[in-house]
């Protein structure tokens, strides 16, 4: 059968697991977005708010599709992400950017996917998303059986736990939809609980304007002071609710080595230091090469007037004429702090 031999052949490619379900599997997703961009909580991703018909509705984004195939990529970490916010002098970089961008990896393997299956029913068609289109993929994933949203709104499954990155191929080929996972969360609230920032503001809802995350990768411009000294020494990316989620025990290990290797914990004096061609040399192919010099040095002086040590005084004052006035913004912030 069609769905069996997919199956076979996602696996060979590489992914972890592959569910399918239906393009209106998920009738309250566009009133639970309304929901979310009504309270504001996308911040300044004002891209979320655009195309709404679309990401609110899937079927509506391409009507001739029949099935969604979604697909999970495991980058399992191989030690305690956690343990280095204790190292105050070094950055805290996300697990998901020590390697390569997921963005590209997961594309070229949704296509060589995609590509397979309209070698086997020709005339067909096909559509490939990761991430960036207006596609919402958790809920998709959920209704497909991949796993389920979990309080902190990731998806976790109960062998894959929640270290993965999802795919979608979207296509004309009627396929056999899976069963949607349940709920496996019951009364735990540890990703609620360890959130630095307190982004949660209710169980299985985000306010991404509170989230280290949003706030290291998608907000341009000064952070609200208030967050800043919440941010420790996370610059990208933030992993704390993943973590804690006891379902990690069961994770399965990831083997895609090009996601570990470009980066890991470097201290924060050397990144400080960085113009913006050695910035995008040294990121070349990871994706925190997206951000940019200007907001990755922010991050990194927020990081530096957390950290407690003088030492790093110096490459802070450095910085206060920057050219760019999040940066001198924060490297005053940062001087001030450490001062005090
Ligand atoms: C925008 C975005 C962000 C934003 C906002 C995150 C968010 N939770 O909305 C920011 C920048 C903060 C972010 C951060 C991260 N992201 Co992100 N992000 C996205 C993106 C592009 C869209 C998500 C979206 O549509 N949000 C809108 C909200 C309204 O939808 P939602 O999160 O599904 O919210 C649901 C709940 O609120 C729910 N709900 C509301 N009330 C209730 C009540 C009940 C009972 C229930 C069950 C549900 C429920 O309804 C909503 C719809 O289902 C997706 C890729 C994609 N295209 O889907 C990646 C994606 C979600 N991100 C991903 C990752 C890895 C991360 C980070 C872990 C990265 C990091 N380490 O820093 C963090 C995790 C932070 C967190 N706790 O969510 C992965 C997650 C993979 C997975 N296993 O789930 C995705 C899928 C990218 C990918 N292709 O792999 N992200
Ligand atoms: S990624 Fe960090 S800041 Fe964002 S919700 Fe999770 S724990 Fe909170
Ligand atoms: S930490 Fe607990 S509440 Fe959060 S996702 Fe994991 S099981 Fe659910």
């Amino acid at each position: 059968m069609l769905k069996h031999a997919l199956a076979a052949e996602a696996e060979t490619i590489g992914f972890s697991r592959m569910r399918i379900t239906r393009p209106d599997a998920v009738p309250e997703l566009a009133a639970r977005l309304q929901e979310f961009l009504a309270a504001g909580r996308h911040g300044q991703m004002g891209w979320m708010a655009e195309r709404t018909h679309w990401r609110g509705d899937p079927a509506a984004l391409w009507p001739q599709a029949k099935s969604v195939i979604v697909l999970a990529e495991l980058y399992t970490p191989d030690h305690d992400p956690l343990a280095v916010l204790e190292q105050s002098d070094r950055a805290a970089i996300s697990v998901y950017a020590h390697g390569k961008d997921y963005h590209d990896l997961v594309k070229k393997r949704l296509k060589r996917l995609g590509r397979w299956l309209l070698e086997q029913v020709p005339g067909e068609e096909i559509k490939v998303f990761v991430d960036t289109a207006p596609v919402m993929e958790k809920p998709l994933a959920q209704a497909a059986g991949l796993g389920w949203q979990g309080k902190h709104t990731n998806l976790l499954s109960r062998d894959l736990g929640s270290w993965f990155f999802l795919g979608s191929i979207f296509t004309t080929i009627e396929l056999p939809p899976d069963e949607p996972e349940a709920e496996h969360c019951g009364s735990c609230r540890a990703c609620l609980s360890i959130c630095p920032t307190g982004a949660f503001p209710a169980p299985f809802q985000l306010d991404a304007r509170r989230c280290i995350s949003y706030l290291t990768i998608e907000h341009s411009g000064p952070v609200d002071p208030e967050l800043r000294p919440l941010m420790g020494n996370r610059i990208y990316g933030c992993d704390d609710c993943l973590a804690a989620c006891p379902w990690n025990k069961f994770a399965q290990a990831g083997t895609e080595m090009r996601y570990r290797g470009i980066v890991e914990a470097p201290p924060l004096a050397e990144l400080a230091g960085l113009t913006d061609a050695a910035f995008r040399e040294r990121f070349s192919g990871s994706p925190i090469k997206r951000i940019g010099r200007d907001r990755f040095v922010r991050n990194v002086l927020y990081a530096i007037g957390n950290s407690a040590e003088p030492a790093l005084i110096a490459a802070a004052e450095a910085l206060v004429e920057d050219s760019d006035n999040a940066v001198s913004d924060a490297a005053r912030w940062a001087v001030e702090r450490l001062r005090s």
